[in-house]
């Protein structure tokens, strides 16, 4: 049900990105970044925190990664920090339009697979195949925390 009304918000919020040539999709189309993964086929193993810093920003540690097309990676990630963060991989232009969604409406949740939330504290793991080679982008969208700094990059290369 939740997730029925969250992809009305989005439907409503995309149609003028469409509208201005952007190749966006909906759900359930196949991601530009690449599919869920499984453990087993996974090659490795990025452990990444999330916290706040004392001179007010909001960070991923590391921020910058580089992978390999067809690779398939465990992100181990810990919220090391007071608040709650996010965990979304996704090409650019989908993360500004969630980035825009979120701030609309800020009690959203995830539930898609590329994508997790976490309380302060808590840890956990995203497994994701990527399928194609680029450059993609990880953020935190829960409002403020994007500005904050909460992103980083994702390079893939070709095999
Ligand atoms: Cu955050």
């Amino acid at each position: 049900m939740k997730t029925a009304i969250i992809a009305l918000f989005f439907a409503a919020l995309a149609s003028p990105v469409l509208a201005s040539g952007s190749h966006a999709g909906g759900h359930g189309e196949a991601m530009a970044v690449g599919e869920p993964g499984t453990k087993a086929k996974a090659t490795q193993t990025i452990r990444v925190t999330m916290k706040e810093t004392d001179d007010g920003k909001m960070i991923f540690t590391p921020n910058t990664f580089k992978v390999r097309k067809d690779q398939t990676i465990v992100f181990a990630i810990k919220n090391a920090g007071e608040l709650d963060h996010e965990f979304v991989l996704d090409q650019e232009d989908k993360i500004m339009e969630h980035k825009a969604v979120m701030e609309k409406f800020p009690e959203m949740e995830h539930e898609d697979p590329n994508a997790i939330r976490l309380a302060a504290g808590k840890s956990g793991e995203i497994i994701w195949k990527f399928t194609n080679d680029g450059t993609f982008k990880i953020a935190c969208l829960v409002p403020g925390h994007y500005d904050a700094g909460m992103h980083g990059d994702v390079t893939v290369a070709k095999k």
